[in-house]
């Protein structure tokens, strides 16, 4: 198939996710366009059968705010025409769902007739599109996409609950790389983090507030109180100058460090003992995935489709959001007993194998048949 991509090339889960995806089905041998503002994050490296359009907006000084969704509406258009496009798969709904919609009927008055599916990844209906100033556009699209995916049980259900949808959801859950997201032995790096021996505790972020990151400091000092530590905090975002000074406030400055945003994570979690991540809101949280597929267990908050992902007491534990005392609690336990650390870690890898990109994506590309062949059946 000739596919277009349309995503944020930003650090965010959903650009990674849709980047991953672009990557394994040129592996297989579809054709993909990735259609954004920027190099997507992991689109670094060449590979056969991928083609990226850059959208470039015009400045001018009428405007206030560039109208991005105009240009990317145009870009579509010409991609999907000259490319000979077959389908656009579009990664999180706000704008792109809209300006699909609006390519689409652009080229249906030329003839052409070009199905898009919408993948739902959290924010897009929770925080942002159940907003007023979206949640009328995100429903209209969602209903008039010919396809939609969520990435959870949990984002469909709250889809469902949040706006009036006449459309099927599929559920078609994130997945991981295994061959790049694995154990790698990095003994010398630990090392050099945790010289005399201490646990490494991890989380990855964007450091908005939805992650709440203030849990994690907060946890990680109930557990450097027990057990010699050091937090690796990596990402970066709008938390980080209120991180800062809480760490200094509580005087655990000398065991946290700031990593900013990192291209090799695998690398800082294959040195990790335990992943925090107590989020107010997560529709599936790609990051505890990552660290399970890299061995290590997840203590987190119930939020949203978080219980998908991490089993209570099997792969790590959860608690509800703001219980930073259970967190800790359950943090210093699992630290305390090598043994069931052992296994929890076992079990965490075991987890992240259902979400082998190898078993996710034969389920994208059967999706995309589906609405492929029901479009074609509707233009006749
Ligand atoms: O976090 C966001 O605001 C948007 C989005 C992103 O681009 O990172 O995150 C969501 O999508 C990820 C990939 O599907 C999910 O793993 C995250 O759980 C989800 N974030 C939230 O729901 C807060």
């Amino acid at each position: 198939m000739n596919i277009g991509i349309v995503c944020y090339p930003t650090y965010g889960g959903s650009g990674v996710i849709a980047t991953e995806l672009g990557k394994g089905l040129a592996q297989n041998g579809h054709k993909v366009h990735f259609i954004t503002y920027r190099q997507p994050t992991r689109l670094n490296s060449f590979q056969q059968n991928i083609f990226y359009h850059e959208v470039s907006t015009n400045d001018y000084p009428l405007f206030e705010y560039t109208p991005y969704d105009t240009a990317l509406t145009s870009k579509l258009v010409d991609v999907v025409k000259y490319e000979k496009l077959d389908l656009l798969h579009v990664h999180y709904a706000i704008p792109h769902a809209a300006v699909a919609y609006m390519a689409k009927q652009i080229l249906k008055t030329e003839g052409i007739h070009i199905p898009f599916i919408t993948t739902l990844h959290g924010t897009d209906i929770t925080l942002v599109g159940n907003h007023k100033a979206f949640a009328p556009v995100v429903e209209f699209s969602i209903n008039n996409s010919d396809g939609v995916t969520a990435v959870s049980n949990d984002l469909k259900q709250r889809t469902l609950d949040t706006f009036s949808i006449h459309n099927e959801i599929e559920t078609i859950h994130n997945f991981i790389d295994l061959d790049r997201f694995q154990k790698l032995n990095k003994d010398h790096f630990k090392k050099a983090i945790a010289p005399d021996g201490g646990r490494i505790i991890s989380h990855v972020s964007n450091f908005r507030k939805v992650k709440r990151v203030d849990d994690v400091i907060r946890i990680f000092q109930k557990i450097r109180a027990e057990i010699p530590s050091t937090l690796l905090m990596i990402g970066d975002g709008p938390e980080r100058p209120h991180l800062e000074s809480l760490c200094r406030e509580l005087g655990i400055c000398e065991d946290v460090r700031y990593l900013g945003k990192q291209d090799a994570v695998e690398e800082l979690l294959a040195v990790s003992d335990l992943f925090l991540l107590p989020s107010e809101s997560e529709s599936f949280g790609l990051a505890a995935l990552e660290a399970m597929a890299c061995e290590v267990p997840v203590i987190s908050s119930n939020a949203g489709g978080l219980p998908e992902v991490n089993t209570h007491g099997t792969t790590g534990y959860m608690a509800d959001v703001g219980d930073i005392e259970s967190m800790a609690k359950f943090s210093i336990e699992l630290l305390n007993d090598d043994a069931k650390h052992q296994v929890f870690k076992q079990n965490a890898l075991r987890q992240a194998e259902r979400f082998d990109i190898k078993n996710i994506m034969p389920k994208y590309e059967a999706y995309y048949q589906k609405v492929v062949e029901r479009a074609k059946a509707q233009a006749v």
